[in-house]
């Protein structure tokens, strides 16, 4: 069993977060360390510590994930000029929260991924 991380209490409105959405299958909220004017983190409700452990029965919660990207994108206004969208996976991919979650950044020109 996974220990659960700072998420699991944002997801359970344990803790304080700038909850931007939230249904049965996923929670967004704003990251407390913006990169960007915009910049959102959208996360299952089930904790999933990495990508490396994502199982079939979570492809309704991932494509969720990208519907609740695209909302969110709209609504903070900056689909039409563009953002990224970014998962980070253990060490070398620089994770800090063994939570799977994607980043939704944007608001900037964000140039080119520079890996
Ligand atoms: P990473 O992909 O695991 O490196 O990103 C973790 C992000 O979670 C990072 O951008 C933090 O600023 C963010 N974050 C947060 O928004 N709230 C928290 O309580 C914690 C981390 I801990």
């Amino acid at each position: 069993m996974a220990e659960e991380t700072i998420f699991s209490k944002i997801i359970r409105n344990e803790i304080p977060a700038d909850v931007v959405y939230q249904d049965d299958l996923v929670t967004a909220f704003r990251d407390i360390n913006p990169r960007a004017p915009s910049h959102i983190l959208i996360i299952p409700n089930k904790l999933i510590p990495t990508v490396n452990d994502i199982e079939g029965e979570d492809e309704a919660a991932l494509g969720r994930m990208f519907t609740v990207a695209r909302k969110l994108a709209a609504d903070e206004g900056i689909a039409e000029d563009g953002y990224r969208l970014i998962m980070n996976c253990n060490n070398h991919g620089g994770q800090e929260v063994y939570h799977i979650h994607m980043h939704l950044v944007g608001g900037r020109p964000l140039g080119p991924m520079l890996i």
